[in-house]
């Protein structure tokens, strides 16, 4: 469904044994050289979500191709290729966001049931190619804002284990966050232990 233009929710993109899979590759990621932790930003405040990514670097608020600890992992190809299937079947196989959509990085989000993330713009790519965005674990309440304002107008979307969002086009900076996150609501069979999961998928824009 197109939420607003360059917008596309696809819920249950991905099947039961897909989300498993990818849910033990996000565990050995978020246990890996950079584990999971809560992003400090230049005004002192600690995010409540934990994040890593996997190609690039992210410290608040540019890719780097150092962290703090050590590298983070390289980007895997069959992630990349995730993606790029992702933007095509979301926007069509020969739209211009499907063209050359490579996506050189991944950033790992985990929400324990109380985490949050405030409206805001990705500004941090030198790239203006789509986000994707999957979900894994508990559901949450997305907020879908406008570009001009953190403010409303907004729409407020709920987001299940296994959903597609890809945001290209005017969408690709409108103000977005999650305000809550719905405990209790993931598949027992999906093997977390609680809280949600979130992967996106981009294009840095900057040189290897
Ligand atoms: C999440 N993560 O659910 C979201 C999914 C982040 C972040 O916001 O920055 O880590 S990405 C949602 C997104 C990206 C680009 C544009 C828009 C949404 N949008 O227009 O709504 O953890
Ligand atoms: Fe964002």
């Amino acid at each position: 469904a197109e939420i607003a233009p360059g917008a596309v929710h696809v819920p249950g993109w991905l099947d039961l044994a897909r989300q498993r899979e990818l849910v033990l590759r996000c565990r050995e990621w978020a246990t890996g050289p950079v584990p999971l932790r809560h992003a400090v930003l230049p005004g002192g405040g600690r995010m409540s979500v934990r994040s890593t990514t996997l190609g690039w670097d992210w410290a608040p608020y540019r890719y780097l191709r150092t962290g703090e600890h050590k590298r983070a992992p390289d980007m895997p190809g069959w992630l990349a290729e995730l993606g790029r299937r992702a933007v095509a079947e979301a926007c069509g196989e020969d739209s211009a966001e499907a063209r050359d959509y490579r996506p050189d990085t991944a950033l790992l989000n985990f929400y324990d049931a109380t985490a949050r993330m405030g409206m805001h713009q990705d500004r941090d790519e030198f790239s203006a190619a789509p986000i994707v965005s999957l979900s894994l674990g508990d559901a949450c309440v997305f907020r879908f804002g406008n570009p001009q304002t953190r403010a409303a107008p907004y729409r407020d979307v709920e987001l299940r284990s296994g959903d597609l969002f890809v945001f290209g086009g005017p969408s690709r900076y409108a103000f977005h966050g999650v305000p809550r996150i719905l405990p209790g609501t993931a598949a027992p069979e999906l093997g977390m232990k609680g809280g949600r999961l979130n992967l996106t998928l981009r294009m840095t824009g900057r040189a290897v």
